[in-house]
């Protein structure tokens, strides 16, 4: 009976919370329906402030599995032009940014995917001065490549402003970066943004969400084909792209596209514990410079405040478990020493 009611309990704070981000799922997770689901919609922001909930990612594993993180406090909730956004403040895990109903960064382990995304291309680049990101509006990957005294300028392209002003006002820490001189800040669609600049960067980093609603463009062939004309002779793109365990097919579509048009690609790998299967992943997308050819380890030990990134992390990022190598036979650095 106990065990009944504990679990009744749990599951009604589920569904409270997902209500919190459109309710798309809550008939799904929940089976709620008719006036109840009516009356929770109701509610007032004020009304989870007091209850100790949980937010659910909006990815559902194969099979029944979500990430839920306690949060103790809504801090912005609202719904841009193009997507639902939502800074929580957790019980554990710091501040977490909510993009249309999915984790794109908790303060606690958000250094271990921007140290990946970042750190990775731009030290196999023997001279990046100019850099592209697109996507990441919460300043957690221009943070990063500003650490390298030789990017002398960044170019961030995020499509909606709304991020940028609740990073910058909920996530100091990460959205502070946006104030450096170095950077210049575009809002506007990142598949537009890049097919205008023809060789212009050394490196190209796509922080972009998951392919559905606006970074959708992000994942196809068109996009990829224009990044390449974006770079220069020896550039590098690095994308975000997803979670082996969860997203087999995108992985694998993209990764075809992107061997189609680069010399050499590569998936390698980062732990970000909340995020659905605590993994993700990224694709590197090289005119020619092999990802573990030559790591510059000198440039490496003058970056501060690393918690992640190592040469040693960089080397083993792109060893595959065997399931993957079957869907990912050729993944460039990973038969390396
Ligand atoms: N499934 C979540 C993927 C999130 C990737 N983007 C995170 C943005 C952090 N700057």
């Amino acid at each position: 009976m106990i065990a009944a009611r504990l679990t009744l309990r749990k599951l009604s704070h589920i569904f409270l919370v997902v209500k919190i981000f459109g309710g798309k799922k809550e008939t799904k997770t929940m089976g709620g329906k008719g006036k109840r689901s009516q009356d929770l919609i109701r509610m007032e922001k004020e009304n989870y402030r007091t209850t100790g909930l949980w937010f659910q990612d909006s990815i559902e594993f194969g099979h029944g599995c979500t990430m839920s993180i306690k949060i103790k406090d809504v801090l912005y909730h609202g719904r841009s032009r193009f997507q639902e956004i939502a800074v929580l403040d957790t019980e554990k895990m710091g501040r977490l940014l909510v993009l249309d109903g999915f984790i794109m960064l908790t303060e606690y382990d958000e250094f271990a995917y921007h140290e990946m995304i970042c750190h990775v291309p731009l030290l196999v680049h023997p001279k990046p001065s100019r850099v592209l990101v697109i996507g990441g509006g919460d300043g957690g990957t221009v943070r990063e490549v500003l650490k390298h005294p030789e990017v002398d300028t960044v170019h961030l392209c995020e499509i909606d402003e709304e991020v940028v002003t609740a990073c910058r006002r909920y996530l100091p820490s990460l959205a502070s970066s946006l104030d450096d001189p170095r950077l210049k800040i575009f809002y506007e669609d990142g598949a537009g943004f890049v097919a205008d600049r023809p060789e212009s960067y050394e490196i190209i980093i796509v922080d972009s969400t998951d392919p559905l609603g606006p970074g959708q463009v992000l994942f196809q062939k068109p996009f990829y084909a224009d990044m390449k004309k974006a770079l220069t002779d020896q550039g590098i793109a690095v994308t975000q792209c997803e979670s082996l365990y969860l997203h087999r097919h995108i992985i694998e579509s993209v990764y075809a596209v992107a061997r189609k048009l680069y010399h050499r690609v590569g998936y390698y790998l980062t732990l970000v514990p909340t995020y659905p299967s605590g993994t993700i992943g990224f694709l590197f997308c090289s005119k020619n410079l092999d990802p573990l050819g030559e790591i510059n380890e000198k440039r490496s030990t003058r970056l501060h405040n690393l918690r992640y990134y190592s040469p040693e992390m960089h080397r083993a990022a792109f060893c595959l478990p065997r399931f993957a190598r079957e869907f990912l036979p050729i993944n460039e650095g990973s038969q390396k020493k």
